[in-house]
């Protein structure tokens, strides 16, 4: 029999990468997705009728406990969450429900079930921010924002099912993704957007916050080797080394798309905004070989070409942000 495994958010940006990766190792994948404004099943395309899927909250004990008892999954990799900054510090109710209401109730269903292993994706946000140096997996806990701070919470969960009930979890820390299907409210495809379109390009502050960029398909990649080979109640930090200050990856997608940079407009700074990311990430290199693949430059090439292809689906979601982006661009 195939292996069962449950994907939550497998309907978002690296979710649905992870399903598209998973599928080809014969897994029987079953997602859960709320299909909230940045889920989106279109990203699922290639693997429609060779997957399970349900439209359920994971913060919905009854519904998320039905689901269990009928699929019987062995493993479960936990991607749903609300994603964005900038939208926490707006309104923090459903970070508060879904990251770590939902966290709770899928560590119970899953307890329940008698579940193998429960792959929880963390963030590398939870650290805080550094302004030399690196996070290692044992760096204390310091989140900035209110999205940061509801993925600490739920990763603190998470670490005390496996101490006090022997929970077989482990947790992932991936650094900022960039890649193909990003919603268009996270900074490179709001570049890549506006460039296209001839728009201002907002950058906060002065454009110096420093993110460590992954490409989309190198973090599945690391998800699906963690899976397989991670050790349980252990810790993972996925980074790329790829670390660009704002400006230059602003300044970078301009040039390759021969736009001038006068397009660049420096707007009102995040409340809160960490300086600078940098991860550690020599423990799944050694345990579990696992190394990102992407140059940035290719990356970024490929992401460009991605977006120019699917132009129809980057203005669709342009255009629903549009009253989002007023609230946000001061
Ligand atoms: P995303 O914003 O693209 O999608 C989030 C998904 O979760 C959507 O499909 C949405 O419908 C679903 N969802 C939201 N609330 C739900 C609920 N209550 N019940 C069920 N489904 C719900 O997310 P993403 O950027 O692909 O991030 C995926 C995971 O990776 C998140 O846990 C995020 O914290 C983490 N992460 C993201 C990045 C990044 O750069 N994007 C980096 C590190 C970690
Ligand atoms: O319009 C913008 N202008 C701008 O200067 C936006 C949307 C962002 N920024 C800056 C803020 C950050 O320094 O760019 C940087 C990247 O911003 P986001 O794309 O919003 O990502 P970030 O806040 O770094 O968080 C991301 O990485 C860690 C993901 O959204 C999180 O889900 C993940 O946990």
């Amino acid at each position: 029999m195939k292996n069962k495994i449950i994907v939550t958010g497998g309907a978002s940006f690296i979710g649905s990468e992870f399903v598209r990766q998973i599928i080809k190792r014969g897994f029987k994948i079953i997602v859960i997705d709320k299909l909230t404004y940045a889920g989106d099943l279109a990203r699922l395309g290639e693997v429609k009728g060779k997957i399970e899927f349900y439209k359920a909250d994971i913060s919905c004990a009854s519904a998320i406990g039905k689901i269990f008892k009928k699929e019987k999954p062995k493993q479960i990799v936990h991607f749903a969450a609300e994603s964005h900054v900038d939208r926490s510090i707006l309104s923090s109710d459903e970070f508060i429900r879904t990251n770590i209401q939902g966290t709770q109730v899928l560590l119970d269903a899953a307890k329940l079930s008698g579940i193998e292993k429960f792959v929880h994706i963390s963030t590398d946000e939870v650290y805080g921010d550094i302004e030399e140096g690196q996070f290692c997996e044992t760096t204390p806990l310091k989140p900035s924002s209110p999205y940061s701070a509801s993925k600490a919470a739920a990763d603190l969960l998470v670490g005390s099912y496996v101490r006090t009930f022997k929970f077989p979890a482990v947790i992932v820390r991936p650094s900022n993704n960039y890649g193909q299907w990003q919603y268009p409210e996270k900074f490179i495809p709001v570049i890549i957007y506006k460039a296209l379109k001839g728009q201002r390009i907002p950058v906060y502050g002065k454009g110096l916050n420093v993110r460590e960029w992954l490409h989309v398909s190198d973090c599945a990649g690391a998800i699906g080797e963690i899976l397989k080979k991670g050790k349980i109640g252990e810790i993972y930090n996925v980074g790329s080394g790829n670390e660009r200050k704002n400006i230059d990856v602003a300044r970078a997608i301009i040039d390759f798309l021969g736009k001038p940079h006068s397009l660049i407009e420096f707007v009102q700074d995040r409340p809160g905004h960490d300086l600078r990311y940098s991860l550690n990430f020599s423990k799944i290199k050694k345990e579990i070989g696992w190394q990102a693949e992407y140059n940035f430059d290719c990356g970024i090439k490929d992401t460009i070409g991605w977006y120019k292809d699917n132009f129809n689906w980057l203005e669709k979601k342009a255009e629903y942000l549009r009253g989002y982006w007023k609230k946000v661009y001061v």
